[in-house]
């Protein structure tokens, strides 16, 4: 007899900062997903395609959804989470371990209005003092909805991380693979290479100045086996780029070397980079602008 072959879309969700991204890192064993100690870091609906021998599971990572507000960027951000979860065959609700926080309560409602099997992760268990807080903690969640599965595990560390996949492939339908097995995500070379930029904005600079910050990169090509980037950020203020480019430039270059070796690292060749920042006032506060930006509903 031979194994039935499962295919289908799995979207983690969950409230900004829980580790959606660092999760989907870890399920795919590279780094695809920008990741950053700081809320709202994921702005896109990321594709990543793990396929197995028996599975091609194409898990979707989303921006964290919050309550609803007025500024455009966050309400992009929450109608691209929102639309991820439409049509998909198995939903992960990502949390922390530790307290349930009121900010749970949004991504919670949204899946309870859904048909599809919501598996509960228990993110972060690393931090945890002691094992002992988990059973506890497992019971109290199990009574706010009819979850398919609870899993603790950490993102960060791995611990558990196997077993999530397990549980996930389980709510795939038998069918074909979706994708080509040697493909890992839908992003083109350009979108994951201002994803990089930004990350390294979003883990280095403090205050506004990540909020304020859009990257776009605007050319792209590989020259004798380099590969050579242009790419602006775009800020808001005259006092943003001020900051972000540093005394002589000196910041900037440090973004410009971090994010070079990541983008070497994961396209398996020589890059070279070129940074600009530039000031567009207000572009997160206006649709038109976040559409001239790449913040478009099929991105
Ligand atoms: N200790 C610990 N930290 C983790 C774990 N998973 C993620 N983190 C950290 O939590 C922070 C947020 O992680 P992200 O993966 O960016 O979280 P996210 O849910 O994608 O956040 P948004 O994109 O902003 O919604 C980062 O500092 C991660 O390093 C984990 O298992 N253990
Ligand atoms: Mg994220």
């Amino acid at each position: 007899m031979t194994a039935v072959f499962r295919s289908g879309l799995v979207t983690l969700v969950g409230r900004p900062n829980v580790g959606k991204s660092t999760l989907l890192n870890q399920l795919l064993g590279r780094h695809l997903s920008i990741s950053s100690r700081r809320p709202q870091t994921t702005r896109h609906r990321i594709l990543g395609i793990k396929t197995l021998s028996d599975a091609q599971i194409v898990y979707v990572d989303t921006p964290g959804l919050h309550p609803e507000t007025t500024k455009p960027l966050n309400r992009y951000m929450n109608r691209v989470a929102r639309a991820s979860l439409e049509g998909v065959d198995c939903i992960v609700l990502v949390t922390s371990a530790g307290r349930w926080k009121g900010e749970d309560d949004y991504p919670l409602g949204l899946v309870q209005q859904l048909h599809q099997p919501v598996v509960l992760v228990i993110n972060k268990i690393d931090r945890l003092a002691s094992r002992a807080e988990l059973l506890p903690m497992i019971d109290r969640l199990r009574a706010k909805m009819n979850f398919a599965a609870v899993v603790p595990l950490s993102a960060k560390t791995g611990e558990n991380v196997s077993e999530l996949e397990r549980v996930v492939r389980a709510y795939l339908p038998e069918q074909p693979p979706i994708y080509p097995a040697d493909q890992v995500t839908d992003r083109s070379e350009s979108d994951i290479a201002a994803e990089i930029v930004r990350e390294q904005i979003f883990r280095r600079y403090g205050q506004e100045v990540p909020y304020a910050s859009a990257v776009q990169v605007e050319g792209l090509r590989r020259v004798k086996g380099v590969m050579e980037i242009d790419a602006v950020i775009w800020v808001e203020k005259e006092g943003q780029k001020a900051i972000l480019v540093g005394k002589g430039g000196e910041s900037l270059k440090i973004v410009g070397r971090e994010a070079r070796l990541v983008m070497q690292r994961l396209f398996g060749c020589k890059v070279r980079l070129g940074l600009w920042v530039k000031v567009r006032a207000g572009w997160s506060a206006s649709e038109r602008s976040l559409q001239a930006l790449g913040y478009r509903e099929d991105h």
